[in-house]
């Protein structure tokens, strides 16, 4: 049976390849085992994991293909690799179109939500030198997030999971990727349950499947714990002399 290691930090954007390794585990397809990192404390930038990912991200898929160890790094790219390993998993749907829906979700959600928008969020040091510009890098990131929550509450169903109908119950790892937005948004001061209640039901039909609550559990994670603090000390700019 396939065997992989997932390096993973926790309610980081690796939820989702935990989340698709879990179901394809339940499927009784493959195992997986994992290595946590914790990102406050700087474990991504350690000789250690550097010498996995010289990127320094998580998540990293560690695999073993045809007698030979490999590596992959970026999260969609370990999310397609599971899909092609393992089609029995029905990680998306097959029909060409809806696949195609599905990579026009997931695209969108590393790019714009997360490497665009959320990075300014997280990280408004990295685009700014003085705490005001920072300050206003920050309100950029929020501004552009309202806008995109918007967007998706208008393109998700009222019930199922996006892909809901089917000859299962639907759920895919575009599900699965927008629970870590969806744990974001809550934890930034959103308010989901605000504003955008086809969000809310769609997170809570996520967070009731059972591979999900054992991903969550795994990670010690929850939807309102504490936020990390700001790694503020590994993206401090240099001093100019
Ligand atoms: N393009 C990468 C981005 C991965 C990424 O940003 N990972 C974050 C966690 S969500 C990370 O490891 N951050 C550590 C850092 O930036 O120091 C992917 O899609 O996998």
């Amino acid at each position: 049976m396939p065997h992989y290691r997932l390096y993973y930090a926790p309610g980081a954007c690796s939820l989702a390849s935990h989340i698709a390794l879990e179901e394809i585990q339940r499927a009784g397809l493959a195992d997986y085992a994992t290595t946590r990192l914790l990102l406050p404390a700087g474990d991504q930038k350690k000789p250690e994991f550097l010498a996995v990912n010289p990127r320094g991200h998580v998540p990293v898929l560690s695999y073993r293909l045809d007698g030979k160890e490999g590596l992959l790094s970026e999260n969609l790219a370990i999310l397609r690799f599971l899909m092609r390993q393992h089609p029995q998993a029905r990680l998306l749907p097959e029909a060409p179109e809806l696949e195609a829906r599905g990579w026009e979700w997931l695209s969108w959600l590393a790019t714009d939500v997360h490497s665009y928008a959320f990075m300014q969020v997280f990280y408004p040091m990295r685009y700014a030198e003085s705490l005001a510009a920072q300050a206003e890098v920050e309100a950029s990131g929020r501004a552009l997030l309202t806008r995109y929550w918007a967007d998706l509450e208008s393109r998700l169903p009222e019930q199922g999971f996006v892909f809901g109908s089917g000859q299962d119950d639907g759920f895919s790892v575009v599900d699965a990727l927008l629970i870590v937005f969806y744990r974001w948004a809550k934890r930034y001061g959103f308010a989901p349950q605000r504003n955008y209640p086809r969000w809310v039901a769609l997170s809570e039909r996520t967070l009731a499947r059972p591979s999900v609550q054992a991903v969550f559990a795994d990670e010690r994670i929850n939807l309102s714990d504490r936020l990390p603090p700001r790694p503020a000390h590994l993206y401090q700019i240099p001093e100019s002399d």
